[in-house]
């Protein structure tokens, strides 16, 4: 039964597109297709590509989806698989390859079958069944032989790196029946400077609300990209955690944008784990020079979460997670000029002026930021020890006082009234 639609809004730049119904046969030098609303893309010369289908349902809501083609121009005579094919990396199948497929690799592992020829590149390829079956999803086991060695190993875990946040396919979201227990933030800290380590455990279920039959675990945590240092993130599974309790670790994290990371687990060979508690730490650096940044949806908080939380049980039942929020204080106002040394801002809150002194460090330069990071004022002084500075042409509101000494740097928060 037929409840949707496909209309091509913007060709390509290169070659045709066919969109092919429940009837129709298209007939390619190595296969023939049919139908059933399938979209065929036909390029004729290599190089980045774009098109644009609008999807409809029956029921009358309708969606434009942009595609993005990398065209690889293939050395080879003979002909590329054109259905049920294996890309690398994609182990469950699903058109795009995340961490759900380190997941289903770590839960294969060991297993063999019939090689073969394996192409460069994050291309369509042939192989022969495996026969037997991936216990998360039912396919073939020769998905999750990600680089064609006849062996589901720990080096298929490159291919999944190599093209990570790639698409093939374009497959419905499939969704789980959700358990009530979310990814847990535990930041140790309540209240971080800027430069300072944010060190969080991470926890699943509880004593009280344990989780049942854990073989394999993947989520996301999101946070403002602009507020950490992207280059310090580590997220480290526990080794004597009650998810890796008697079972070699598989594990898998991926940073694809700054203030994402996206981690899976899998227990390998061995039943599903029960319990509640900490499963991993996570620690990055906070952003040093945060002033540069968009501050609006900032408000001195940094707010994080977890979120797409999927657990996988031994027989391959899957589970999705609620999503969990929770945020951290960032501390602008600390005093960075020297531990020995402080800033101090009289009074504050302010009305016309402020009075700025250092005890040790002699000021040359003082800027005054919105909370949306816009600067509303800049004055240069000659190695002051002390100084006043005009408040009334600014609206009332909370800045950011900024007081430089050679390199050093204070950042002060102040409220005018
Ligand atoms: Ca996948
Ligand atoms: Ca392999």
């Amino acid at each position: 039964m037929v409840d949707y639609t496909f209309e091509l809004i913007s060709a390509p730049l290169f070659g045709d597109v066919q969109i092919l119904d429940t009837n129709d046969e298209l007939v390619l030098e190595c296969a023939t297709i049919t139908g059933e609303n399938k979209i065929i893309y036909s390029p004729n010369s290599a190089g980045d590509d774009f098109l644009e289908i609008e999807y409809c349902t029956d029921a009358g809501s309708c969606e434009i989806i942009k595609l993005d083609f990398n065209n690889v121009a293939m050395s080879t005579d003979d002909c590329l698989c054109v259905e049920d094919c294996v890309y690398s990396g994609d182990v469950n199948n699903d058109g795009k390859v995340d961490v759900q497929d380190a997941v289903a690799l770590g839960l294969s592992l060991g297993e063999t079958g019939p090689s073969r020829d394996d192409l460069d590149g994050f291309v369509p390829q042939s192989g022969d069944s495996w026969v037997y079956t991936q216990d998360i999803n039912g396919l073939d086991l020769g998905f999750a032989d990600a680089n064609g060695d006849g062996l589901v190993a720990a080096s298929d875990l490159e291919e999944v790196d190599s093209y990570y946040g790639g698409v093939h396919n374009l497959l419905p979201q499939i969704s789980y029946e959700i358990i009530e227990s979310p990814i847990v933030l535990e930041p140790h800290q309540t209240e971080v400077d800027s430069g300072e380590l944010l060190v969080i455990d991470i926890l699943l279920g509880s004593e009280t609300l344990p989780v049942f039959d854990v073989s394999g675990l993947s989520f996301s945590y999101t946070i403002n990209g602009d507020l950490i240092d992207s280059s310090s993130v580590q997220l480290t599974f526990l080794e004597n955690s009650w998810l890796s309790y008697g079972a070699p670790a598989f594990e898998y994290v991926n940073q694809p944008i700054g203030g994402r990371i996206e981690a899976g687990f899998s227990r390998v060979s061995a039943k599903g784990a029960s319990g509640g508690g900490p499963i991993a730490t996570l620690e990055f650096i906070v952003e040093d020079d945060i002033i540069g940044f968009k501050l609006e949806e900032l408000l001195f908080k940094m707010n994080m979460s977890t979120s797409e939380g999927i657990i996988v049980s031994e027989e391959g039942r899957q589970f999705s997670l609620p999503r969990f929020d929770t945020s951290v204080d960032l501390n602008l106002a600390s005093n960075t000029l020297h531990p020995d040394s402080y800033v101090s801002i009289l009074p504050n809150p302010a009305s016309d002026f402020v009075y700025i002194t250092s005890d040790k460090f002699e000021i040359d330069r003082v800027e005054m930021y919105t909370i949306d990071g816009i600067k509303v004022l800049d004055n240069r002084y000659n190695n002051e020890f002390s100084l006043a500075v005009e408040l009334d042409q600014l609206l009332p509101g909370t800045y950011i006082l900024v007081v430089s000494s050679n390199d050093k740097v204070s950042r002060e928060k102040l409220i005018k009234i």
